[in-house]
């Protein structure tokens, strides 16, 4: 067999990102053993450099760092993978575009429309390979979904809906800021559901139903004032902690968008739904290897939803793992993604979503908090090849 070529890979951050990408890359080699690249894990960078050793030890990095502009410094690193908080984003990848490193950044790709416009062009002009991690595109039931509606069973699509249901900040003694909470301050977080959830949610529905022209939001800030992590200040917050929007896709289709971190007992309830005039599918992430799927134009006496179990070797990714019947997890999106990321660079070929990609998701979440302040109708810009 021809010798590998070595894709040396640059993590900054240990977070809980941190550990799903380093998964990935870990187990691509033994389950697309015919990629031509392969992921070599070089270093690792986080501040504290206990904490970073151990993350090193743990998921077998080469080495350390504590500062990523060392990292990106390095020669012996070919693609800097950026797990941090959403505030770093744009510093980070255009020094690492500058440096002529390809980029795998974490999801959304910023926190403003503006920070992703600046992250786009530094990628292109370097001309740097790029993704974003935007992984459950990747789950096979999802993916078999995109690959339904583009065969144009489901005809005339006439509705997407999704949610994002969450409920871990009910709680208003959880703080903003700092480790672990990042999320729930608007400087290092951006936006509050809008660009942590929905912006999933957003990518997954232009990715199968088109581009979003116009959109009409709702946002809700139920807890008004937390402590901050770093500062132990009591301080206004300024994340949506709901949003609920609707809006119009380019194929004339509606769309029902709805995501909050207040639904008591939801802890990651992602589901969709398409409907056309054929058929209409259905998904939820937790039954994630089913798709549900009902054709009107089945006869009438067994016409009923299908409950799709996709483990199938002909349905995506599904050849890669272990028989029809038994099925796979959250973390194989991740894997899925790092394996068609090393395709790309066989094939020359973009990673979707790439930056570019991500950044109309960008410009539809900007539209939706424009919409909410303004109490009004914003178009999104968006042009979706
Ligand atoms: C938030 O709790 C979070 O971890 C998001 O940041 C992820 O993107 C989502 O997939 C799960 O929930």
């Amino acid at each position: 067999m021809a010798a590998k070529k070595e894709i040396r890979i640059g993590l900054i951050g240990t977070g809980f990102m941190g550990r799903t990408h380093s998964n990935g890359y870990k187990r691509v080699p033994n389950f697309f053993p015919e990629l031509e690249y392969t992921p070599v894990l070089k270093a690792v960078c986080s501040r504290n450099a206990e904490k970073v050793q151990a993350f090193a030890d743990q998921w077998g990095y080469e080495s350390i760092e504590t500062d990523w502009k060392a990292l990106i410094a390095r020669d012996d690193i070919d693609a800097v993978d950026i797990c941090t908080p959403n505030d770093t984003h744009a510093e980070i990848a255009m020094a690492a575009a500058a440096a002529g490193k390809m980029i795998l950044c974490e999801k959304p790709l910023s926190r403003n429309l503006a920070e992703g416009e600046k992250m786009v062009e530094a990628v292109e002009k370097a001309g740097v390979a790029n993704t974003v991690w935007y992984n459950y595109r990747r789950l096979p039931a999802v993916t078999l979904a995109k690959q339904i509606v583009a065969s144009g069973k489901l005809g005339r699509i006439f509705h997407y809906r999704a949610n994002f249901l969450q409920d871990w900040t009910i709680n208003a003694d959880v703080p903003q800021g700092g480790t672990g909470t990042w999320r729930m301050d608007v400087e290092a977080a951006g936006s509050g559901v809008t660009g942590d959830l929905l912006a999933h949610c957003i990518d997954t529905a232009m990715w199968i139903n088109g581009g979003i022209t116009d959109v009409s939001a709702v946002t809700e800030t139920f807890v008004k004032e937390r402590m901050h992590a770093i500062t132990g200040k009591v301080q206004p917050v300024g994340i949506d902690d709901a949003c609920i929007f609707h809006c119009h896709f380019e194929n004339g289709s509606l769309g029902l968008f709805e995501s909050t971190r207040y639904a008591r007992g939801h802890k990651a309830l992602y589901t969709l739904e398409i409907n056309g005039e054929n058929a209409s599918i259905r998904w939820d992430l937790h039954d994630l290897n089913r798709l549900e799927y009902f054709d009107h134009r089945d006869e009438s006496v067994v016409r009923g939803w299908r409950s799709i179990h996709v483990t199938d070797g002909d349905q995506p990714y599904m050849d890669k793992w272990w028989v029809p019947g038994l099925g796979i997890g959250y973390e194989h999106g991740f894997v899925h993604q790092v394996a068609d990321f090393l395709k790309s660079l066989e094939t020359g070929e973009p990673c979707n979503p790439t930056f570019k990609d991500a950044l109309e998701t960008q410009k539809v979440c900007e539209a939706v908090i424009n919409s909410a302040k303004s109490k009004s109708w914003q178009d999104t810009g968006v042009e979706w090849t």
